[in-house]
């Protein structure tokens, strides 16, 4: 039902360290074409840590964990290639269409093939008065019911980060800050709200990893959250929120369609500081799941 590339056929054979990466974030989360540009650098970098990079994503109904380069290059220049959830799996395979993976698809995928890390740039979580619009992102039952670590930057800061974060005790996700005490804010690097625990290093993360199977809770994620090292400057970040939160209902952008707007929105008003931040933030994700796929293994 999966075809590996043959990179991750190698590694899955061999046992050696591997990193999943989303697809969503190429097609629907970066402008092109500098997305091709970023996600062969992202690859680069999880080879140069010392692990085996596999790209999930759905072409012409066949799931694929690890992409060749025109692969890669049909992700990031197609269109109009879908986003895909949980839900969405199985009629795109059907239907024998074409998508990207988000967090919940991809780190669904990833565990089917046997992999347990994976890297993205911000999870999705509970938005911004959900209470009415009920949009909580299908990425927090994912992670309530996959055990994969998954390295992010927080979750995105569109969201309700302090609903998100209720949602994540709720569904008995452990959050580690990788050195850090405060939550990461995906643009920024503070959210504003405080973590229990960190780690200080890759093994420590592999120890708690592999800690969770001898208490029997090792059916959920392991978030590490990762925040970005020089943020977007917040009276700038701020603004654009506000701004695009307003167009985004102004223009009843509602659904799966929310998230990739204010993403674009950002990218398209910020001046290229958004890119920068985001570029950052999924290259050292990159590189410390890498780290700790090493440190696992
Ligand atoms: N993080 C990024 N860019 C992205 C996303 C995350 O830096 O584009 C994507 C992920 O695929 C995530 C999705 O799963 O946004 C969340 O979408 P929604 O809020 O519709 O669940
Ligand atoms: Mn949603």
């Amino acid at each position: 039902m999966i075809k590996y590339s043959e990179t991750v056929v190698n590694a899955l054979k061999d046992k050696s360290p591997i990193v999943a990466l989303e697809s969503t974030i190429i097609s629907h989360g970066l402008p092109r074409p500098r997305n091709l540009e970023i996600a062969l650098e992202v690859e680069r970098i999880v080879t140069e840590s010392g692990a085996t990079s596999a790209t999930i994503a759905i072409l012409d109904g066949q799931i694929h964990v690890g992409l060749e380069h025109d692969q890669l290059e049909r992700v990031a220049s197609d269109e109009n290639i879908v986003k895909a959830s949980i839900r969405d799996l199985a009629i795109i395979t059907s239907k024998k269409k074409s998508a990207a993976t988000t967090v919940a698809a991809t780190s669904h995928i990833a565990h089917l093939a046997g992999i347990s890390l994976f890297a993205t740039g911000g999870l999705g979580g509970v938005h911004r008065e959900a209470w009415q619009s009920w949009d909580e992102s299908a990425d927090l039952l994912a992670l309530a019911n996959t055990p994969v670590v998954i390295v992010c930057a927080g979750a995105k800061s569109i969201l309700d980060v302090s609903a998100t974060l209720e949602r994540l005790e709720t569904l008995s996700v452990p959050i580690l800050g990788y050195k850090t005490n405060r939550f990461p804010g995906f643009y920024l690097t503070d959210s504003g709200f405080e973590l229990e625990y960190r780690a200080d290093s890759a093994q420590e993360i592999a120890q708690i990893w592999r800690a969770r199977g001898d208490v029997a809770t090792n059916q959920s994620a392991l978030i590490v959250a990762n925040p970005v090292s020089k943020e977007m400057e917040k009276s700038l970040h701020d603004q654009l929120l506000q701004d695009g939160l307003a167009r985004a209902k102004a223009d009843g952008v509602i659904g799966k369609d929310v998230t990739p707007f204010l993403l674009e929105y950002f990218h398209a008003n910020s001046k290229g500081e958004s890119l920068r931040v985001n570029i950052e933030i999924i290259k050292a994700n990159a590189a410390l799941a890498a780290q700790i796929a090493v440190a696992m293994s």
